[in-house]
């Protein structure tokens, strides 16, 4: 039997708050606003609204409180949880529980297992009060297991229709980051063509904080596992400064853009931090990375510092020009080939193939890397065509070069110090962690919007909430904006294919600002910040803390 420990009960009394708008959903009516223009160039625009005949320039929609009260029929709604785990996606689906039973309690929801998978392999349970009590307010995605299988073809999404036409589903919700609300968007064109009743909505899930734009402020989980990661931070930091011993090289997870890195270096101010796209824009080669983290190492050590922290974005090696270029070339040989590719078996026959199809520059890249690093990119690719960056460690690859750096620059006379180093790799220990007070509400409020967009009939739109900032919940507005205005045109597997247009750090935007301000003093000095853990109990100023990028977005100070 599974028992529940005293903070899960404890935890799960909490009564998430909600927007007014979403009070009374038998009151609450979609009113139709302008939808902004997006900010992709004309032409790409084009090919979108080509690739969406059906469901593009929709137009954004705001819940209103509409004082006459509707009867509902009963509806069904089926869930999917997909890609990695963040604080707070059971929230949502009892958000869209308790909102679904209230306006008709002989409405359904089904919750299919194992991501997207579930649909085609038609497992699913059916979900009610009872079981969702457990689930109230806690991390994880294991009600219902999550997974990462894309669905695209025609024969995939004739599969879907059929599942989901035969149990009678009115919504299908897709819980998940940029590719799989992609998945959301290309599914809800597919059966609004085909004249099929099922509607489909997204809802913006992930802790690297990519799925961001002019409608989406923040994505879910991302606060709540960078508060974790910040702690775990913190504790190390206070390691560092108590044994003065070592260095400690931190890659966070992130898979592309380094929003949650740059997140928790605002909460815990290490020495250095590593922004990809930073390194990007300056065009840096990992020559030029590697010397100015060698300055930061020597200067310290004239100090006496030989310790400290340093915080290394997951998605940093795609970023480094030629490493970029690399990978994608890589991509392409690996995407194009992928039958052959995989019959061969030992890593020489590997690397020997991938090296004979790159380009001269490329290759010569790929020859000079360590070979547990090159092993590392020959690995297989995820569904949607990304490299799995999670699983190459490129602290190791910095060490080693910061490593022979130092050794010259000992040789010369110009370093006296000791460079010993500790690695870590934070990912996994904050994807389920219990959800602060923000994420809880937030999560429940995104589930009641559901529900609100799947009375107001609408097909390819995601649950958005806004105001995100403010902590009187009751200021909180919720819309729903069509999927479609959030693509852009990108290169996946060596194709040209629409998705929804991940958000990165761009050097303007004030969290970068305010990291630039500081860089020198946190990198010279040691002022840690040890974060202290989220708090659930307690004074608002504890528990309903808000995300320092969301606070530096809005103008506030942060502490
Ligand atoms: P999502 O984009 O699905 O939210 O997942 C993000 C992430 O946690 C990345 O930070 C990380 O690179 C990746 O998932 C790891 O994936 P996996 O769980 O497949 O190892």
């Amino acid at each position: 039997m599974i028992t529940s420990t005293a903070f899960e009960k404890f935890r799960r009394s909490y009564q998430p708050r909600y927007p007014k708008s979403l009070r009374s959903l038998s009151n609450t009516e979609a009113q139709e606003i302008a939808v902004m223009e997006s900010s992709i160039d004309a032409e790409q625009k084009e090919m979108i609204k080509k690739l969406f005949p059906a469901t593009y320039g929709q137009p954004a929609l705001k819940m209103v409180v509409n004082e006459g009260k509707k009867e509902e029929k009963a509806m069904t709604i089926a869930v999917v949880l997909s890609g990695g785990p963040a604080p707070g996606g059971h929230n949502v689906i009892c958000g869209i529980c308790d909102g679904l039973f209230s306006v008709n309690a002989s409405s359904k929801v089904y919750g299919f297992l194992g991501g997207a998978s579930g649909i085609l392999d038609d497992k699913c349970i059916e979900l009610n009060l009872d079981i969702i009590e457990r689930y109230r307010n806690t991390g994880g995605f294991d009600l219902l297991g999550s997974g990462r299988t894309k669905i695209e073809t025609p024969e995939q999404c004739e599969r879907c229709q059929k599942v989901l036409e035969d149990k009678g589903v009115d919504v299908l919700v897709i819980i998940g980051g940029d590719d799989s609300n992609t998945n959301a968007a290309l599914l809800a064109e597919y059966f609004k063509e085909k004249n099929s009743k099922v509607r489909v909505l997204g809802v913006p899930k992930t802790i690297d904080g990519d799925l961001k734009n002019d409608y989406v402020e923040i994505s879910f989980g991302f606060y709540t596992a960078t508060r974790l990661y910040a702690e775990l931070i913190g504790n190390i930091g206070r390691d560092a400064l108590s044994t003065r011993k070592y260095y400690h090289f931190i890659r966070l997870m992130g898979r592309s853009a380094s929003r949650l890195t740059l997140e928790v270096a605002l909460l815990t101010r290490p020495n250095i931090t590593l922004i990809s796209e930073e390194i990007q824009s300056m065009k840096k080669t990992l020559a030029e990375v590697i010397d100015e983290m060698v300055k930061v190492i020597v200067d310290r050590a004239d100090k006496g510092f030989d310790f400290g922290l340093v915080l290394i974005p997951e998605g940093l090696i795609e970023f480094i020009p030629e490493m970029k270029l690399l990978i994608q070339e890589l991509n392409k040989v690996l995407g194009e080939n992928k039958e052959f590719f995989d019959t061969l078996s030992s890593f020489t026959e590997r690397s020997e193939y991938a090296n004979r199809h790159l380009s001269k520059d490329a290759s010569y890249v790929f020859s000079n890397l360590p070979v547990d690093i090159q092993r590392q990119l020959l690995m297989d690719r995820d569904p949607h065509g990304n490299v799995q960056v999670s699983k190459i460690e490129t602290e190791k690859l910095l060490i080693d070069l910061i490593e022979a750096k130092l050794k010259e620059l000992r040789a010369k006379g110009r370093y006296k110090g000791k460079f010993s180093c500790q690695t870590h790799f934070l990912g996994y220990e904050g994807r389920c962690a219990a959800p602060t007070n923000f994420d809880a509400d937030y999560t429940y409020s995104l589930g009641l919007n559901v529900v609100a967009l799947s009375l107001a009939g609408v097909t390819g739109y995601m649950s958005v909430i806004k105001n995100l900032v403010k902590t009187n919940r009751d200021e909180w507005e919720a819309y729903g904006i069509p999927l479609s205005a959030m693509m852009n045109m990108e290169v996946r597997n060596g194709k040209q294919v629409p998705v929804i247009k991940k958000s990165l750090v761009s050097l303007e935007e004030k969290p970068f600002q305010e990291l630039l301000r500081h860089r020198q003093n946190w990198a010279q000095n040691n002022l840690y910040r040890f974060a202290e853990p989220i708090q659930y109990l307690g004074d608002g100023s504890v528990c309903d803390s808000v995300s320092p990028t969301l606070l530096l977005e809005n103008d506030l100070m942060i502490e």
